[in-house]
């Protein structure tokens, strides 16, 4: 090739990559999912996981995170840092094309085993497009190299600036305003549950987090430092904290089955949940795929191969399905897949067919020797099945009452709702109110057309600790279902949900801002996490936020929804002005509660999200389950939905 035609070809694959930077600012979404909290936290997660691959490559042991006082974001590993020579196919540096080419990823040699990779796996570059700044500091070969970046393009090319023996990567960027439109405010327990998870994921690997914003008592920095000895089996004890385990030790499995590497961990308890959670490649596949079908298929066959050698179910009146198995049962699935296929609509199944048959070989392997060794616990499992499916029994009997009364329409919706008018559910909102009286207030004060009510009579049965034969019997739970428009229950899965004659598009629960409101608003989130988890997934879920004040001077008054925000407004009103502290929804009248908390004009609705589903679980388990030393630290130490809320 000439000199002249080597630079023509240099500047068109140039322009190829800047016009694919210009394609990740034009369409951030597809390539991080959105821009809002959920993508302001994945470009954490983006980075991170180039160091994770560095670690599961096994040179790096070590990453930190850092939140910076504005918000921007400092990653270190000690791996062997990206290339900085020559990348003779674009003519600059390899860092340089790590960081501005989409899709060159970071590994150029194609036997490199790239696992890792979040959400969509995009690369570092496309966290760079999306920032306003970026600088990356390589350690290697001996010396130190830098590059900083706006918006994407290097502002110079890559240069030594010092010399150092060490080895590693580290990244500093600041999320672009103009591209994060909504907040780039980042969360300290989001980001932290996540390093955690993947300490866990990644067992011998230090992740530590600081947040450079907030200092605590001792006037340090905000921090916490994760390590995972065994990995897996930690994990499982950490989420399983507050449940009584039906057993001494966790039930394991680590190796690779038809080259697929396959760790498994699990154990049962003795609540009536089933807990599974499921990774590959460290992405948490919350909708679930051929790896979980092949953890059910392996558990149910083992399971029931033991129990009908074992003579414990000759007695038995009727049969045993597969969620009988599952009962009280906490497991991690974590595969690793080179090419993994993400369906699903939230690209979070895992679609490869053969990863079915190694995770089911590697569970029946793991339950044969565990039962084997083990006849005490053997017995203890079969047991809680044989439990389990009697109480299926029950309760099935318990919801087709609830269906048959779905089924006949008007008359069978709850007495105590009061419905709108609209038909179309998407323009439809239902508030579930606390109390028959601020369910009184809140329809008189509603707009009929889209609003309806349904007010619960005081505590909601705590779903933590029922059956669920229980469950499904319980009034209140009842109105919520038949209300709704949901049943649930299949022939294959009894625990299915059946969204499609969904009545609402919008759920709003409206509690008092107490502190028995917010224990009511809890136990109504903990039913909708253990049986109607879709609704939450699907963006179903809210909570309204009435306010604390109400503060006057003559003819003026306002609203406060914090104390910071009452003292500024009586600055402003100055002397003189009242001050009425609302201790619940009943001290509002109906247009006060209209005004602030149910006029979609003005009112501020928190959508419910699962951030992190595992510890979404464990927080669950921990405030509603029976120790009350750990909840009440949690609620000393965090505001309730921390790590809920959106
Ligand atoms: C390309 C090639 C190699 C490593 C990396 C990229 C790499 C990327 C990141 C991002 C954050 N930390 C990282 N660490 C490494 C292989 C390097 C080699 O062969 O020496």
């Amino acid at each position: 090739m000439s000199d002249d035609a080597k630079k023509q070809n240099y500047s068109a694959d140039s322009i190829q990559a800047l016009e694919g930077m210009e394609h990740v600012r034009m369409r951030p979404s597809m390539y991080i999912g959105d821009v809002g909290v959920r993508g302001l936290h994945h470009l954490v997660y983006e980075v991170v996981d180039n160091s994770i691959d560095e670690a599961m490559a096994g040179h790096c042991d070590r990453i930190e995170v850092i939140i910076n006082e504005d918000n921007s974001i400092t990653t270190v590993d000690n791996g062997r840092g990206i290339p900085v020579g020559l990348h003779k196919k674009e003519g600059v540096s390899a860092l340089e094309v790590v960081m501005t080419k989409i899709g060159a990823g970071g590994k150029f040699d194609k036997d490199s085993y790239k696992v890792s990779g979040g959400l969509h796996g995009v690369g570092v570059s496309v966290v760079n497009a999306l920032s306003i700044h970026l600088k990356a500091t390589v350690f290697r070969e001996g010396k130190v190299w830098e590059q900083e970046y706006e918006r994407g393009k290097s502002m110079y090319p890559v240069k030594s600036v010092g010399d150092s023996d060490k080895n590693g990567t580290t990244v500093t960027f600041r999320p672009d305003t103009t591209i994060f439109t909504q907040t780039i405010e980042y969360s300290y327990d989001t980001l932290s549950s996540r390093m955690r998870e993947l300490s866990y994921l990644n067992k011998g690997l230090t992740i530590s987090i600081t947040d450079k914003r907030n200092k605590d008592e001792k006037g340090e920095f905000i921090s916490e430092t994760f390590y995972s000895e065994i990995g897996l089996p930690e994990f499982i004890k950490y989420l399983d904290a507050t449940r009584e385990p039906l057993m001494k030790d966790v039930i394991a499995f680590e190796g690779e089955k038809n080259g697929v590497p396959v760790e498994v961990a699990m154990i049962y308890n003795t609540s009536y949940a089933e807990n599974l959670h499921s990774y590959v490649n460290n992405i948490n596949t919350h909708e679930g795929g051929t790896h979980l079908s092949g953890f059910r298929r392996g558990l149910t066959h083992t399971l029931k191969k033991f129990a009908d050698g074992s003579g414990m179910l000759d007695k038995l009146k009727f049969d045993i399905a597969g969620d009988d198995f599952r009962e009280g049962l906490t497991a991690i699935i974590s595969v690793k897949v080179a090419e993994p296929q993400f369906e699903g609509q939230t690209k979070t199944k895992l679609g490869n067919r053969e990863v079915s048959a190694s995770v089911s070989q590697a569970v029946s392997e793991m339950l044969t020797d565990y039962l084997e060794e083990h006849p005490d616990d053997a017995k203890t499992i079969v047991q809680k099945v044989i439990l389990a499916a009697q109480a299926r029994h029950a309760a099935q009997k318990a919801r087709e009452m609830v269906q048959r009364k779905t089924v006949m329409s008007i008359g069978g919706l709850p007495g105590k709702l009061s419905d709108c008018s609209e038909q179309d559910p998407a323009k439809c909102e239902v508030f579930l109110v606390e109390g028959d009286s601020a369910g009184g207030t809140a329809k008189q004060g509603r707009d009929r057309m889209f609003q309806a009510i349904l007010p619960l009579r005081g505590k909601i049965l705590n779903v933590e600790k029922a059956m669920s034969h229980r469950v499904f019997e319980n009034e209140e739970i009842k109105n919520i279902f038949t209300a709704l428009g949901v049943t649930i229950g299949t022939e294959e899965d009894s625990k299915a949900l059946n969204l499609s004659k969904l009545r609402y598009h919008k759920v709003v629960i409206m509690c008092d801002a107490d502190i028995d409101g917010s224990h009511i608003e809890t136990l109504i989130l903990t039913f909708f996490f253990r049986y109607m988890k879709e609704l939450i997934e699907n963006g179903h879920i809210y909570i309204a936020t009435p306010p604390l004040y109400l503060v006057k001077k003559g003819a003026k008054k306002r609203y406060a929804w914090s104390d910071e925000e009452r003292s500024e407004i009586m600055a402003d009103f100055g002397d003189g002005s009242k001050i009425q502290r609302y201790k619940g929804l009943g001290e509002m009248n109906a247009e006060q509660l209209w005004d602030t908390t149910m006029n979609p004009n003005f009112r501020t609705l928190r959508q419910v999200v699962i951030d992190n589903g595992a510890e979404a679980d464990r927080i669950f388990s921990m405030l509603m389950g029976d120790e009350v030393p750990p909840r009440r630290e949690f609620i000393e130490k965090n505001a309730i939905y921390a790590n809920i809320d959106a």
